[in-house]
């Protein structure tokens, strides 16, 4: 069984060089249905890697700046480069939360770091708010040892104005879930100027993690991938 404070430190240390975080992990329980590890059997175990913040948007746009420029999905091009050279580092195979079928991650993510969605959908962080997403996953084919840590408090149980949900032009969040087509339709059309070149209104308007909101540059080239 390998020690997961030592391999942790030193994948997190790999991982700052992009901007990059671990958020958390676990074991999968025996006879839980797994993704296939390293070596194709099931895995065992699952760190997350994400981001918290802007701080991998410098790292991106420098390779982007030596990309052809009709490359695709740039994002998660990068992504599963830079993780997949850290998966084959530490003896892991990588996934992209882009893979299909599409693997669990925010499922994971409760998991790993206890969080819950917030009404928009995103996870909602105690420290980054909204601001924050998942870039891979790293599987191994044994255990790894892991720290018990208390849940994180929920922010938005507390939020009695939820400003998130009265923001969206389209009202696009509701308990029957997201309204796909409708912000689709409005950030594509002649009133979404403001969600298409400053992001998406209900998530700037959560007061929590305001200092991890990431750059205007990185909402836009999010939200151009949104509606392409
Ligand atoms: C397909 C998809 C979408 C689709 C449809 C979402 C849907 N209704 O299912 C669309 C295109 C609408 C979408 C939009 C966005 N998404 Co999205 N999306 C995904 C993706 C690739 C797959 C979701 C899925 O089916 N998973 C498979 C099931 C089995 O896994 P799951 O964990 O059980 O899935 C959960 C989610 O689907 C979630 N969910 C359901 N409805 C919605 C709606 C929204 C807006 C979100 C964020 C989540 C969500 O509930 C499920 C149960 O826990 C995931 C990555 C992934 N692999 O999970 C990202 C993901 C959920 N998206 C994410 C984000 C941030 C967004 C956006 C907010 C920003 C963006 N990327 O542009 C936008 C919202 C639009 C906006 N107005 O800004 C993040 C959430 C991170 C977080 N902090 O929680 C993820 C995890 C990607 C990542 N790289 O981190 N997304
Ligand atoms: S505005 Fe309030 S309810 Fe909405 S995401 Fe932020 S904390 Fe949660
Ligand atoms: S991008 Fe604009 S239309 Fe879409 S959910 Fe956010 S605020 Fe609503």
């Amino acid at each position: 069984m390998r020690g997961e404070g030592d391999i942790s430190e030193r994948i997190s240390a790999a991982l700052l060089l992009h901007g990059l975080i671990l958020r958390g992990g676990f074991n999968f329980a025996v006879n839980e249905e797994a993704p296939p590890g390293p070596y194709g059997d099931p895995a065992r175990a699952l760190l997350l890697v994400g981001q918290a913040g802007g701080t991998p948007w410098p790292h991106f746009e420098a390779w982007l700046a030596k990309q052809p420029p009709d490359i695709a999905n740039p994002l998660d091009t990068w992504s599963r480069e830079v993780i997949g050279a850290v998966a084959e580092k530490f003896g892991a195979r990588a996934a992209s939360p882009s893979d299909r079928p599409f693997l669990p991650f925010q499922q994971w993510a409760m998991r790993a770091e206890g969080l819950k969605p917030s009404p928009v959908g995103i996870l909602m962080h105690p420290r980054y708010g909204l601001w924050h997403a998942y870039r891979g996953a790293l599987l191994f084919d044994s255990e790894l040892v892991f720290q018990h840590a208390a849940a994180p408090i929920h922010l938005c149980d507390s939020c009695l104005e939820k400003p998130c949900l009265k923001t969206c032009p389209v009202s696009a969040f509701s308990s029957d879930g997201f309204a796909y087509a409708e912000c689709l339709a409005h950030v594509r059309g002649p009133a979404g100027s403001a969600c298409r070149d400053d992001g998406c209104l209900a998530r700037n308007a959560c007061p929590y993690g305001t200092a991890y909101r990431y750059p205007v540059e990185e909402q836009a080239f999010h939200t151009r991938a949104f509606i392409r």
